[in-house]
């Protein structure tokens, strides 16, 4: 059973919709089927589509990349299956967002999954081969993100971190002891270090401030053990 407060936000607000648009659907099957992400859905807080591109395909060999005009190596993903599939999710409703999963994009971070998990409903097509044709991104996409400075296969593992950082942040979906408040960057810091039992292992002891029932002198603690993990592994937090 869920705690009444999750049942009354899934009653009262209608669940985000993530439209995710892929020729690879069976990589984003397992990133939504466990756990947290898997718990956010059965609790009617986001609904997960994951639309196949190949799907939207009118030859008859369902083809969805081409080879890229101007000759070089590399497949692109053809205009048609993906409009085709666009068009038909927008006559479903309005979207908010319609992202392009990139290594060219905008950098993915804290900030960004904050505002994307306010809207109610986004598509996310991603990236494969050498990328799409380059009029979807002009005439249908909103915003293009990447999730760091390095390439993937394809977009789809990064369109499944995206989704993750986003459902998690969604009202109801994280309880006390899954609490986003605590998170490394929710507040530019990183996360102090956690323990759990035994308090000794190996000779190797629990820090004795943890184990002394203190409540305000452990918050005081955790905050100063974030300060210096983020002085001495990410001084350019402390900056921003
Ligand atoms: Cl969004 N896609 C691909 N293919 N590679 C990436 C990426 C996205 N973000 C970082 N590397």
């Amino acid at each position: 059973m869920y705690p009444i407060g999750a049942l009354l936000i899934a009653l009262f607000l209608s669940p985000m919709e993530i439209h995710i648009i892929t020729v690879l659907p069976e990589l984003l099957e397992s990133p939504f089927a466990h756990s947290i992400l898997k718990r956010a859905q059965q609790k009617g807080l986001v609904q997960v589509h994951i639309h196949n591109v190949r799907d939207y395909s009118l030859d008859k060999h369902k083809s969805v990349d081409d080879y890229a005009f101007g000759g070089g190596a590399g497949m692109v993903m053809m205009m048609d299956p993906i409009v085709r599939c666009i068009e038909h999710l927008q006559s479903t409703g309005k979207f908010d967002e319609i992202i392009y999963m990139t290594p060219d994009g905008e950098r993915f971070d804290q900030q960004i999954a904050n505002q994307m998990s306010s809207l109610n409903r986004i598509a996310i097509l991603c990236g494969h081969y050498k990328g799409v044709d380059e009029r979807v991104r002009e005439h249908f996409i909103t915003r293009e993100i990447s999730i760091g400075d390095y390439v993937l296969s394809g977009g789809e593992l990064a369109a499944a971190v995206v989704s993750d950082a986003i459902i998690r942040l969604i009202p109801g979906v994280l309880n006390d002891e899954t609490s986003a408040l605590t998170d490394s960057f929710q507040d530019n810091l990183l996360a102090p270090p956690v323990y759990t039992r035994p308090a000794e292992y190996r000779g190797w002891k629990v820090p004795d401030i943890l184990l002394s029932g203190n409540t305000p002198a452990v918050d005081q603690w955790r905050f100063e053990q974030s300060l210096e993990r983020t002085r001495l592994r990410r001084p350019d937090l402390l900056d921003e």
